[in-house]
């Protein structure tokens, strides 16, 4: 893996980067180790969890993201999949943290798997999760030449939904061949107005066709149902909540899952409660991290409310600790970056997922569940906040370190003039119109 676009991203020279910031980092790794030490937590073994931790990258979120009303692109966008491979590989070798990527089909179809797949493997990334995409047309593409406009495997017309199903059954086979083992179906079915849809009609045809998906997966395949609360549906969405995919996941089959995009639930909704709830039920698929203030915001893991994603890793940290059954989450990022650099927004997200995860490492379990008994409402929560209160940079930069990643990723992506490397090789995109990537 050296077939960087710029130099200064190849390992020798990150270790160079690396090398004026060791002394000082060892000297807080220390630090912190003895004072987790006094509270009988042993630092290589929380150094070594986060260096097993990984969380993919969506292809789609290296371009740079819009609004319905606009979109701002910067220079050196991804031209294509595998120019949107190169840049996921930049942030996981400066990270350490993103060893995967997430397609989304047809957005990232080519007509040569093979030749995707091996660079993938050349640039030390494997694939994840893909995904379907039946939100919106897909103008010339020959499977598609019916319109979603009025939904897709929910469609009231059979024939609309016969090829949402065809697609998503040639997602998960393009798949397989890429060595992913999950298939991820977001759909915007729904309704805008009150009487536009029969809301039980909709949701029966979504099973049905969520079985006939499951019918054809490949053996070993997993099928994720992503719910959101709305938009593109306005009024009623027909995967509104977990309740709804929960339903659905329950009535498809063991290998359908309930994947929790935190992004898509109403502003005051108890995340973390939900979690629990599908750890109890077998049915967490994973996640879709992002932060969001007011819906599905799409903005950077932990820039809003980084104490409601560690509440989350709480809940996950919780459920590993008890070896809850069947628990074998997939984490993933899923945001739009409109007004940062896409790389630099991954490569903070992933750090803050990292972060997240090591802080609920921390949590003193035994003592949790003791003020739990004792209905001690306030040490109970204490005991949260001091996990969470901790400073685990050291952790996180000594499993970088140690891994040949960049102890300051950040700084060391914005010596390495990737951005204007690539801005060079790749013609500049239109603004403009609205949308995603
Ligand atoms: C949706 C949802 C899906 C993603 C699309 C692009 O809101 O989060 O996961 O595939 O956006
Ligand atoms: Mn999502
Ligand atoms: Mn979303």
């Amino acid at each position: 893996m050296d077939k960087f676009v710029t130099p200064q991203l190849d390992q020798a020279a990150l270790a160079a980067q690396n090398a004026p910031l060791l002394a000082a980092l060892q000297e807080d790794y220390e630090a912190l180790g003895r004072g987790l030490a006094r509270r009988g937590i042993d630092i290589e073994a929380v150094t070594r969890a986060v260096a097993s931790f990984g969380v993919a990258t969506p292809s789609w979120a290296v371009g740079t993201g819009g609004t319905r009303f606009a979109r701002f692109p910067m220079p050196g966008e991804p031209r294509n999949v595998f120019d949107k491979l190169e840049d996921c590989a930049v942030i996981h070798r400066l990270t350490a943290a993103t060893p995967t990527v997430s397609l989304h089909f047809p957005w990232d179809e080519v007509s040569d798997v093979a030749a995707l797949k091996e660079h993938a493997a050349a640039l030390g990334l494997g694939f994840d999760a893909v995904n379907s995409n039946t939100f919106q047309d897909h103008p010339g593409n020959p499977a598609h030449p019916l319109s979603y406009k009025f939904g897709s495997l929910t469609h009231a017309d059979a024939a609309v939904r016969a090829q949402a199903v065809a697609h998503n059954i040639a997602c998960a086979a393009l798949g397989a061949k890429l060595g992913a083992r999950a298939l991820t179906i977001w759909v915007g079915d729904g309704a805008n107005f009150p009487g536009q849809q029969d809301f039980t009609a909709a949701f029966e045809r979504y099973i049905e066709s969520v079985q006939a998906v499951y019918g054809a997966l490949p053996a070993d395949f997993v099928l994720f149902l992503e719910h959101k609360m709305y938009e593109p549906a306005f009024y009623a969405t027909v995967i509104q909540d977990w309740g709804s995919s929960l339903l659905a996941a329950q009535a498809v089959g063991e290998r359908c899952l309930c994947l929790v995009d935190l992004g898509h639930h109403a502003p005051n909704v108890n995340i973390e409660m939900i979690v629990a709830r599908l750890v109890h039920a077998r049915k967490l698929a994973g996640f879709h991290f992002n932060d969001s203030k007011y819906g599905d915001d799409d903005l950077d893991a932990g820039a809003i409310d980084p104490y409601r994603l560690f509440l989350v890793f709480n809940e996950l940290v919780g459920a590993q600790a008890r070896q809850a059954p069947g628990f074998a989450p997939a984490y993933m990022l899923d945001q739009s970056h409109n007004v940062t650099d896409p790389i630099e927004s991954l490569i903070t997200s992933a750090i803050e997922v990292q972060r997240a995860f090591a802080q609920a490492l921390l949590v003193d379990r035994a003592a949790l569940a003791g003020f739990q008994a004792q209905n001690d409402a306030l040490m109970a929560s204490q005991t949260l906040k001091r996990a969470f209160l901790t400073d685990v940079q050291p952790i996180l930069g000594m499993a970088r370190a140690r891994a040949g990643a960049a102890i300051e990723p950040l700084s060391a992506y914005r010596a390495s003039g990737y951005r204007a490397a690539v801005a060079r090789i790749r013609p500049a995109k239109a603004g403009g119109g609205g949308g995603i990537v």
